[in-house]
């Protein structure tokens, strides 16, 4: 993979987090994508949420397959661990980290075409498995680093640059996460940053899969007139269905708003969060309602967005299966290594 460093030179003024760490310390190298591209967008709001999260870079540990979108966690955190695994394999190589290491913080990045095409078992299993971590998918509908043939997210009727008309149905992640018991499930638009950073910092601290699909055009194969993931269509057809901004626990706020109405609050350190509900009869925490609607909304030719499930009472998959708190590293090496005998008893068992 092509890696440019970026020249670090930081402003003295440059904003400080709880750390003392710049918006710089969470950058990686330069993007070599193609200049436009959505997913430079996500990587510019995964960089701005880790820095306001305050988390140490090192405790971070990016996944992704392969793709465009896989390429760019050399983009961001350029201090923290990474795996690059084989195309639609990430969540195996997700779990592992996530059981070692309860203290990570497990970011997968992945594409349409890596989750949902070659990759869909896998993407499943990690969803049934409450796995705790955040899974973005940087949707643009093609398979981009190969040169734009249809995903399995390409919309009936949608055409390729050349022409071709895709014939067959999507696969929707949002809905396909919801069906599967998702826990946490919220759709943005690359260019809505404001939307974006707030449901990546959420996400983050949601305990258990959190999926975040983020429609992200690819202006080289995608981003035409007769394309339903460009750039023009996603602006016009986007519909954020609840505004949702993070709150950090120590700045907890209370606040209750009447359906259809936009409240402003101020917080502490004098800024102020807009609660917005877009559509009264929504509702985040009623799974089969909430599904209807976003089907709904669908055939209405809406893309619905914002944090569209939430479920906290789930145990996730340290709670099912009741793992240990301390990471596998940390245990005494006894503690750790049952001997060839347990070893021996293991492989009996299996024969
Ligand atoms: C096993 C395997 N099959 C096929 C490929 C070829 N390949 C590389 S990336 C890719 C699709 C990437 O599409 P997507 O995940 O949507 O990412 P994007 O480039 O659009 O961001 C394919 C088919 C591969 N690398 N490995
Ligand atoms: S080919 Fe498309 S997805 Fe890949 S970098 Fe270029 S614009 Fe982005
Ligand atoms: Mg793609």
């Amino acid at each position: 993979m092509s890696y440019i460093s970026r020249p670090k030179a930081v402003h003295p003024k440059l904003p400080r987090n709880d750390l003392g760490l710049t918006v710089r310390d969470y950058e990686g190298g330069m993007s070599t994508l193609c200049a436009g591209c959505g997913h430079d967008s996500i990587t510019a709001a995964i960089v701005q949420a880790f820095f306001e999260l305050a988390v140490p870079p090192h405790r971070v540990a990016k996944m992704s397959g392969i793709g465009c979108s896989s390429k760019t966690p050399a983009y961001f955190l350029g201090a923290s661990h990474g795996f690059n695994a084989v195309h639609g394999r990430m969540p195996s190589i997700a779990t592992g980290a996530a059981a070692a290491n309860r203290d990570l913080y497990v970011l997968g990045i992945s594409g349409d075409g890596d989750s949902l095409s070659i990759g869909l078992g896998q993407f499943s299993h990690a969803v049934r498995r409450n796995l705790d971590m955040l899974y973005i998918i940087e949707n643009n509908g093609v398979y981009g680093l190969t040169k734009g043939q249809f995903s399995a997210s390409a919309d009936v009727g949608t055409q390729a640059k050349r022409g071709e008309v895709n014939q067959q149905p999507p696969i929707d992640p949002v809905q396909m996460a919801m069906v599967l018991g998702g826990t946490f499930v919220a759709r943005s638009f690359s260019g809505d940053k404001d939307q974006l950073v707030p449901l990546i910092k959420a996400g983050l601290r949601h305990e258990g899969f959190a999926l975040l699909d983020v429609l992200s055009p690819c202006v080289t194969f995608n981003d035409h007139e007769a394309s339903t993931k460009s750039y023009a269509y996603t602006r016009q057809h986007f519909h954020s269905v609840i505004h949702t901004d993070f709150v950090p626990p120590a700045e907890e706020i209370k606040a209750a708003y009447d359906q259809g109405e936009s409240m402003r609050i101020e917080l502490h350190d004098g800024s102020a969060l807009l609660l917005r509900k877009v559509s009264q009869d929504y509702n985040p925490h009623n799974r089969g309602a909430a599904i209807d609607y976003i089907r709904t909304q669908q055939r209405a030719g809406e893309v619905v967005t914002g944090l569209l499930y939430i479920d906290e009472t789930e145990p996730d998959m340290h709670g099912i299966n009741n793992t240990t708190a301390s990471p596998l590293n940390e245990l005494p090496f006894e503690a750790l290594c049952p001997g060839s005998r347990s070893l021996d008893d293991l492989n009996r068992r299996y024969r």
